[in-house]
């Protein structure tokens, strides 16, 4: 018995690697999103004003706070993500954990999905993202993380360690504003090939010859739904052509006791039928696992998170 899918979508996804569901987010938790993340803005915002970075807010909605900053050189993104960065920890290194964003992760609909997918036993992978794309016509043209600009095709499998390869695992990719083919909604190449090399090229992607691009299918989506794809499915995100931001999430999720694919960054137990006493259920524990894993990792050596060199004989 599923809990939240059809039986239809659940074929759909075991067929293709992709499904796009609607309404997986309540409206009240994305207006909590929202709200949590205007405040956390605010407040950084006023801290750049009062070095003179930026002018006064005055009544600045949240998306022109980001873009006056961005234009600024003031970097929010890193304090906005939902985890620590692919590059070297610091002892200050910032990050995001707030009771909105630890609710979303935890959202009782989104593991019933999940459920549906990968079973009861579901674990919160710490590969996670907040991706907020400002209009492409306003990057820098040094721009070149996937965070702020177009994604570069790849598969999700790659960008974790290879521990993980045979993980059962899954990406929910959640829409904070629609995503549409204009603003730069995620595309995909229907299906679940082996695992692609990929190259360091302007972000980690697919070597060249590997996919057919035409086959590329644009996966619009409304606000507060999600697209939920297999760690093997080619996907990409398109550039952001309108005056608009593009905000989305995305989280994954494997089964308990699998490896993460990351394993010095903290999992939690988000749902357990057979030892419910797992599940954590404190922001704030979540909060403090991050920060410890930030304080263990700052005075060591850099832990790269992808196997790829540019020196393969794929990426000549
Ligand atoms: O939203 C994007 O730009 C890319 C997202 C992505 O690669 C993912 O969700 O795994
Ligand atoms: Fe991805």
């Amino acid at each position: 018995m599923s809990l939240f899918l059809s039986a239809d979508q659940i074929a759909a996804f075991e067929r293709d690697g992709v499904l796009v569901v609607d309404n997986v987010l309540p409206m009240e938790r994305l207006k909590a999103v929202k709200a949590e993340y205007t405040d956390l803005l605010d407040t950084m915002y006023d801290a750049w004003h009062a070095e003179g970075c930026v002018p006064p807010p005055g009544d600045m909605d949240f998306f022109e706070k980001l873009l006056t900053a961005y234009d600024a050189g003031c970097e929010w993104f890193q304090p906005m993500d939902i985890s620590l960065p692919g590059s070297k920890i610091e002892a200050d290194t910032p990050f995001h954990i707030g009771p909105a964003v630890f609710e979303m992760l935890t959202c009782d609909r989104l593991l019933d999905m999940v459920e549906d997918l990968i079973g009861p036993e579901i674990t919160s992978n710490p590969i996670q993202h907040v991706r907020l794309k400002p209009p492409a016509r306003t990057l820098r043209s040094t721009e070149t993380t996937a965070h702020i600009m177009a994604t570069d095709w790849h598969q999700d499998r790659a960008v974790a360690h290879e521990e993980g390869d045979r993980t059962k695992m899954i990406t929910v990719w959640l829409a904070i504003t629609d995503a549409t083919p204009d603003n730069g909604c995620l595309q995909v190449i229907p299906g679940k090939p082996q695992m692609y090399p990929h190259c360091p090229k302007r972000q980690t992607s697919i070597a060249d010859g590997f996919i057919d691009e035409t086959k590329a299918e644009p996966l619009p989506v409304k606000a507060g739904g999600a697209v939920i794809f297999h760690p093997l499915t080619p996907h990409a995100a398109l550039d952001n052509l309108t005056d608009g931001f593009r905000w989305s999430f995305d989280i994954r999720y494997n089964v308990t006791g699998q490896p993460t694919g990351r394993a010095h960054f903290p999992d939690f137990v988000a749902r357990s039928r057979s030892a419910p006493d797992t599940v954590l259920r404190d922001w704030r524990v979540y909060d403090r696992m991050w920060k410890d894993t930030r304080a263990t990792l700052a005075p060591k050596r850099h832990i790269p998170i992808h196997r790829w060199t540019s020196d393969s004989p794929a990426c000549a």
